[in-house]
């Protein structure tokens, strides 16, 4: 395998049922991934020090899983340029209305790009990151273009 190209973070290991389509996608697409738990507020030391050197690794997209008071999107986006990709999850008595509230409402100037809460959220953004190195890498855009082609095949005309 090639080096990530993509990070996907995630507040707890509780997270990664959610998360998982993340990288079952970008693995569909010949995509390297660098899979890591990393917590805003419970390792917050590990989320610098993973940030201040991922673009030096060859990170061009992180994906952020997180649920609750889903902070670990923003807070990513604080300290780096690479584009941010937030995934709010469903684990709380909520229901991923508060991490999605948390995640999409980021104040002016450090964006963060927010998915769908759960399973669909991690898995598009995912194809989302695709979409962005398929920009400047021809082999990723064809990979892209093929799993649009087979997920419009799998697509039964009749029920
Ligand atoms: C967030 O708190 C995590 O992203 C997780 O979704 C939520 C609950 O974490 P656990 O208490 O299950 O570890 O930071």
């Amino acid at each position: 395998m090639t080096d990530p190209r993509v990070a996907i973070i995630m507040g707890s290991p509780n997270d990664w049922d959610s998360m998982r389509g993340a990288e079952e996608t970008l693995e569909r697409l010949g995509i390297a991934c660098d899979v890591r738990v990393i917590s805003a507020h419970r390792t917050p030391q590990r989320l610098t020090s993973f940030l201040a050197s991922a673009e030096e690794n060859g990170i061009e997209v992180v994906i952020a899983g997180a649920g609750g008071a889903a902070h670990l999107a923003g807070v990513t986006a604080a300290h780096t340029i690479l584009p941010v990709l937030g995934v709010p999850l469903d684990s709380s008595p909520l229901q991923g209305f508060d991490a999605l509230l948390a995640t999409v409402q980021m104040p002016k100037g450090i964006p963060v790009a927010t998915f769908a809460v759960g399973k669909a959220g991690a898995a598009n953004a995912a194809l989302f990151a695709a979409a962005i190195l398929a920009r400047s890498d021809e082999s990723v855009r064809k990979q892209l273009i093929e799993f649009r082609e087979a997920q419009t095949a799998a697509v039964p005309e009749r029920p």
